[in-house]
């Protein structure tokens, strides 16, 4: 039997185009429009930041957020849409300015954990299973300016205490090597799966990987798909795309090199990704150019194009690619692939 995949993608994905150079482009929608369009468009779940769960979350007692986390539960089940993730925002506040977890100033850190704390309440609420941590701002803009053996310290303590304060819980750890750090902690897969082997509870922390992160790495997202696999930590996937050592684009997946989309796709076939309910995300955005009634394509263009490309990668004919691997006939191979991707 082959899997089924369910798809989702956060409020985020639906931005609004702005960048350094220049302010939105389209004007900012509700959070009940953007469910509305996952819902028509066939998506199955959402993605949430703790802010997107209950926005301005800092300002709220605790008794509000938990009210309004509780609502926003009853609006999910009334659209039939899962709650997939839920990750604190710990890039925005002016106590995130020099980091979370690894800020040199103790009142900060001990912001960064509270805060986590409360993600996983809000969590429990809307029945997220996982958290995500995007580590933003854990790394240095100039090397001098943290110790980076305590960064990691700080890093495996601050897990420890959301592992402890809720004994369910999963952590998946998303890793980027830069941006917006010069330098960031926990740049690949393999340093989040390593860092999860230093808490007090490895089986509950596993990885997201975004193929945008990891090709920013310099890395093949598929072979890092394969090594978060072989260790049993691919929690959860952002597919997008990424033209080579620049800023984060978060391009439709599949838009910059369907070859290197293909192999991710293979690769979560041949691992079974999803058998555990894993659900495959899209951390795209549009292009700032998109008109308010093209706002949706982004998504529903790179769930398409997984879909194209799943069947590709269920139609390749493995035997033949055999028989060339056995040969050791890897020039044939390489065609055979370009050939297969063409349609022939
Ligand atoms: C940033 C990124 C985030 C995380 C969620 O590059 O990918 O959107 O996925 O915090
Ligand atoms: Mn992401």
């Amino acid at each position: 039997m082959q899997g089924k995949y369910r798809f989702c993608f956060g409020p985020w994905n639906l931005s609004e185009g702005q960048d350094p150079y220049g302010p939105p482009t389209r004007p900012v929608q509700s959070f009940d429009w953007k469910l509305e369009q996952l819902s028509k468009a066939g998506f199955d779940a959402m993605m949430f930041h703790d802010d997107d769960a209950v926005p301005d979350i800092d300002n709220k007692s605790r008794a509000q957020i938990m009210k309004e986390a509780r609502a926003l539960k009853r609006k999910l089940d009334n659209a039939g849409v899962e709650a997939e993730i839920v990750a604190p925002r710990l890039w925005f506040s002016p106590m995130t300015i020099d980091g979370g977890y690894t800020s040199n100033d103790p009142k900060c850190r001990r912001y960064a954990i509270e805060r986590s704390l409360t993600c996983i309440d809000i969590a429990n609420e809307i029945d997220g299973k996982l958290i995500v941590l995007w580590l933003a701002r854990e790394g240095s803009y100039i090397r001098e300016s943290k110790n980076g053996r305590r960064s990691v310290e700080f890093l495996v303590e601050a897990i420890n205490k959301m592992l402890a304060h809720d004994k369910k819980i999963r952590i998946a750890i998303e890793p980027k090597p830069n941006e917006p750090m010069d330098h960031a902690y926990i740049p690949t897969i393999g340093h989040a799966i390593a860092l999860a082997s230093l808490t007090i509870d490895p089986t509950r922390v596993g990885a997201l990987i975004e193929s945008a992160h990891a090709i920013l790495a310099g890395l093949d997202p598929a072979d890092e798909i394969d090594f978060a696999c072989a260790c049993g930590k691919l929690w959860s996937l952002h597919l997008n795309d990424q033209n080579g050592l620049k800023f984060d684009q978060d391009k439709p997946f599949g838009s910059n090199n369907l070859r290197v989309a293909f192999n991710q796709i293979r690769a979560l076939e041949r691992n079974g990704y999803g058998k555990n309910g894993e659900f495959v995300a899209f951390d795209v955005h549009p292009f700032r150019t998109t008109k308010v009634e093209h706002w949706m394509q982004h998504l529903v263009n790179s769930r398409r194009t997984f879909l194209r490309l799943l069947e590709k990668a269920r139609a390749f004919d493995e035997k033949k690619a055999q028989a060339l691997i056995a040969d050791r006939n890897y020039q044939d191979l390489d065609q055979m692939v370009l050939d297969h991707l063409m349609g022939r």
